[in-house]
């Protein structure tokens, strides 16, 4: 286990699960938590051993966003520059879980409020909680959903579901945010860990290069011409048609066996 006490970071199977740890305030954000997962999202880029990432809150809820208590009004003084909190804290975080060329899991395990919520929708496939709500939070502090919020939403939902969400901060039922196809599957609370660690092992066992290949590809897609998109997928199964992981799971294949993919 590494980490520092905000966010645990634990290697297991090629699975990394981190959990967002400040459960009395339902995992908020503040200024060491930001830098710890940033830690633990680079780490999963460092490491070869780490094949997935499995993120996840600790307690009742997943993430609130911002505590909002660290930058209280009522103390005075100018007010903060909060697109240079998102410059130094979120954006550099969500960049790197974007960019991870490996599948990154997310486990709502209950409320992830404001900036929490589009973490969680920043990442490649979510499961949440049926008991868990989305909630887009900022219009009732007077801001703009950020942290990829108003790409996500937009993208994923079309426009007049993410202005509505935005726009009213009304809860976001688990069931509802699959039904729509805003995350991939709810499932019932006591279920959630069991099926979000199976569904990690299962990705970190399998071809990585293909997988991170995939990642970007589609990724890319909300903004390519599909022109653009198909030469795209040409130069990438150039390149995971030279994998190792290729030439075993089409070996596999005619042997009549599992295959057994190394993640190159
Ligand atoms: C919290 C928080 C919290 C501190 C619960 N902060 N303590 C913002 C600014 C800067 C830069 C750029 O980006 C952003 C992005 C953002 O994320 S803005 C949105 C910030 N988040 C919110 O507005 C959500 C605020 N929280 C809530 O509305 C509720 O807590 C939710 C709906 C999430 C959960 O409600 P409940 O289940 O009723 O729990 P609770 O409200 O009782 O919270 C439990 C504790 O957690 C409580 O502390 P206490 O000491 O009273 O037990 C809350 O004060 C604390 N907490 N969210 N964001």
């Amino acid at each position: 286990m590494t980490g520092s006490s905000t966010v645990l970071a634990e290697l297991s199977g090629g699975v990394l699960r981190v959990t967002l740890n400040r459960p009395d305030k339902l995992n908020a954000f503040n200024e060491e938590m930001h830098l710890a997962l940033r830690a633990a999202i680079q780490r999963a880029h460092d490491e070869g051993e780490v094949r997935a990432v499995l993120l996840t809150g600790a307690g009742r809820g997943f993430c609130a966003g911002q505590d909002l208590g660290d930058r209280d009004p009522r103390r005075g003084g100018p007010a903060p520059d909060l697109g240079a909190t998102l410059d130094k804290f979120y954006n550099p975080t969500l960049r790197l879980i974007r960019g991870l060329a490996k599948p990154v899991i997310c486990a709502v395990n209950g409320v992830a409020a404001g900036a929490g919520a589009n973490i969680a929708l920043a990442c490649d496939i979510v499961l949440a909680a049926r008991s868990a709500k989305f909630i887009q939070a900022f219009s009732k502090i007077g801001l703009i959903p950020d942290a990829g919020g108003t790409f996500n939403l937009t993208h994923i939902l079309g426009e007049p579901r993410a202005k509505a969400l935005a726009m009213t901060a009304e809860p976001l039922p688990a069931d509802t945010a699959a039904d729509w196809g805003l995350i991939w599957k709810a499932i019932d609370d006591d279920r959630l860990m069991d099926e979000a660690d199976a569904l990690a092992a299962r990705l970190a066992a399998g071809p990585t290069l293909g997988l991170g290949l995939t990642k970007m590809l589609i990724q890319d897609a909300a903004t390519n011409s599909f022109d653009a998109q198909i030469d795209r997928e040409r130069d990438s199964q150039r390149i995971a048609g030279r994998s190792r992981d290729y030439a075993e799971g089409v070996t596999a294949f005619l042997e009549k066996r599992a295959a057994k993919f190394t993640g190159q």
